[in-house]
């Protein structure tokens, strides 16, 4: 299945911050980075100092020559940082496939949650929304099937953007983008190629995979691949799930084991189902009960190999089962988990991710 990348990036997020802090900030010229007598360089500038050329990483004084009657503002790490946390935490309510980047950006990848009534660009505005209501900032996402386009389309329409790529409309995009916005191309990069006649996408998809590693030496699959919108890189997330389970509560208390194992089945299953879309496995199978007075009661076994297949994990559980379930007391609620996991290893997969 193709997948579905989000990117999603915080507008003018420090100077964004101090504006909503200090209303006597708002539409004004911010430069966050300190005193134009600083020889600090500036963090970021609101939008409205952007108009005078300012930005991230030119020094304070060359700042304050342009745009004089700037607000000038000193960096408040600890505020932008409860902010980022607050960002994440969004983010990983509507997936664990968080791959934060900054502070104040990340990748997601949201392929299992998308429905034929549930588009990524629904899900991408619902996270803004969230975003908006619980810091009060707004973000600009990107929505397209690799990370490379997502981030792409989130910056194509800041401040609070939300832009899809598609198959549609990646080919026109690609050709006419300016060569220094691939990835990887830096500015000494940029410039070479411009003295070779490459000046955007179309330049680029002219020129044959192995042209372009005569030229550009380990980067040119990478840029053969880009120009193409094709990018395999994985969102890699810094946390992976402890564990995964699935529990059902019954309507009526159970006492009867058959039935009660039937259960236990199907929840394998759904857990087996949920190892294998993350490519995940584990070695810590868990069986839990509630009892029809709600005490609580599991077993669990360590093996000495990882399993993720349904069958593997119920005969685990059945026996689990079979001596933790006391036949005088009816339970309420049976749970399945599968523990202590790790991320199947793709080799292939990594090679790409170098830039
Ligand atoms: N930052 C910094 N020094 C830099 C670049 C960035 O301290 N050279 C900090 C300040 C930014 C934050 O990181 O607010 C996020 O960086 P971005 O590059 O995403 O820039 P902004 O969020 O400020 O603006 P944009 O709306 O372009 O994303
Ligand atoms: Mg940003």
């Amino acid at each position: 299945m193709e997948r579905r990348i989000l990117h999603i990036d915080m507008d003018a997020f420090y100077a964004q911050i101090e504006q909503r802090d200090n209303p006597r900030l708002k539409g004004k010229p911010v430069i966050v980075g300190g005193k134009s007598s600083s020889r600090g360089v500036v963090a970021t500038a609101s939008y409205e100092a952007r108009k005078f050329g300012v930005h991230s990483a030119m020094p304070v004084n060359r700042a304050h020559q342009l745009c004089p009657d700037g607000y000038y503002v000193r960096p408040r790490f600890d505020v932008y940082r409860a902010e980022s946390e607050k960002i994440m935490a969004i983010f990983r309510s509507y997936t664990e496939h968080v791959q934060p980047v900054a502070f104040d950006e990340a990748y997601l990848d949201i392929t299992h949650l998308v429905r034929r009534d549930m588009p990524a660009s629904q899900i991408a505005a619902f996270i803004k929304r969230d975003i908006l209501e619980a810091t009060c900032l707004t973000c600009s996402a990107g929505v397209s099937y690799n990370k490379f386009l997502a981030k792409l389309s989130s910056g194509m329409n800041k401040p609070d953007g939300l832009t899809v790529i598609h198959h549609g409309n990646v080919h026109d995009l690609l050709m006419s983008l300016p060569i220094g916005a691939f990835p990887g191309v830096g500015q000494v990069t940029e410039e070479k190629m411009k003295q070779d006649g490459i000046h955007n996408g179309q330049d680029l998809f002219k020129l044959s995979e192995n042209e372009l590693i005569k030229k550009f030496g380990k980067r040119g699959p990478r840029l053969y691949q880009y120009a193409r919108g094709i990018d395999h890189s994985v969102v890699k997330s810094e946390r992976i799930r402890k564990s995964i389970g699935k529990e059902t509560t019954f309507e009526v208390d159970k006492n009867d084991d058959e039935e009660i194992l039937a259960i236990i089945r199907q929840l394998s299953q759904q857990v087996s189902d949920k190892l294998s879309r993350y490519d995940l496995s584990g070695d810590v199978i868990t069986v839990k009960m509630k009892e029809f007075d709600f005490r609580a009661t599991s077993k669990q076994l360590k093996l000495p190999y990882r399993i993720s297949d349904a069958t593997d994990i119920y005969n685990v559980c059945y026996d689990l089962y079979t001596s933790l379930k006391n036949p005088d007391r009816p339970i309420r609620l049976v749970g399945v988990s599968v523990g202590n996991l790790e991320e199947r290893q793709f080799m292939n997969m990594t090679i790409y991710d170098f830039i």
